[in-house]
């Protein structure tokens, strides 16, 4: 199984959770994003929309994390991190689509570097830009997280805590204080201490690469 795959993409960090609390071994393809490789044009034939994670698996390559961890779950349900039904099945996807589709696309790296060529925004600029979204999107996510801490849904790692985990380091990254998050960091906390969260990680990644 090989994952197209860059240590700060938080779309890719999802993929590497899931798989690690999985316990699939996958072979890491680099894609540097930083060097503008998700637009040359051998990738392009595999991702269409240029962005990182892409999966392949024997015969098939899928593209959207969410869609490969689908895929994966269904492939290797044990430990199964989409419930199969009833209202803890609803509340994954509401937590993983309210980071997934209205806070991680406004922040990503080709939306902020739009901002500044077309409209000529400034760093200060963009960054207003990355806090306001991330405190939308934490606002919302805040009441259905459990008051004192644990896992987002139920009594075990889901789909919600794969995407929970990227989006709070992307902004624990950019300095954004969690302080009106309360849940949100303890959800966060409590993911850390899990092995598969730390292996996934950006910095346990191979092409890792400190921030300057
Ligand atoms: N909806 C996609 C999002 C993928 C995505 O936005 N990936 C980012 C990294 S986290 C990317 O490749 N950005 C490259 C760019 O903005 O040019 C998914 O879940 O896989």
């Amino acid at each position: 199984m090989d994952l197209y795959n860059f240590f700060n993409s938080s779309a890719a960090y999802r993929v590497r959770i899931a798989m690690a609390l999985k316990n699939i071994d996958w072979n890491p393809i680099g894609v540097n994003l930083r060097a503008g490789e998700q637009h040359h044009s051998e990738y392009q034939a595999l991702n269409p929309n240029r962005l990182v994670p892409t999966m392949h698996d024997g015969e098939q390559t899928i593209t959207q994390s969410l869609a490969i961890i689908d895929y994966l779950d269904r492939k290797w349900p044990d430990p199964r991190l989409i419930p199969a039904d009833g209202p803890a099945r609803t509340r994954v996807l509401e937590l993983a689509l309210t980071i997934a589709c209205d806070m991680h696309p406004l922040n990503n790296m080709r939306v902020q570097k739009y901002l500044s060529t077309h409209f000529g925004i400034t760093d200060a600029g963009k960054s207003e830009w990355v806090e306001h979204w991330l405190s939308a999107g934490f606002s919302a996510l805040e009441p259905w997280l459990p008051e004192d801490g644990g896992w987002c849904v139920g009594d075990a790692p889901t789909l919600a805590d794969c995407c929970l985990v990227p989006q709070v380091a992307n902004a624990l990254r950019v300095q954004f204080s969690l302080d009106p998050f309360p849940r949100v960091r303890r959800a966060y906390e409590y993911c850390m201490r899990h092995v598969a969260f730390r292996v996934a990680a950006p910095n346990a990644q191979p092409d890792y690469v400190a921030a300057h």
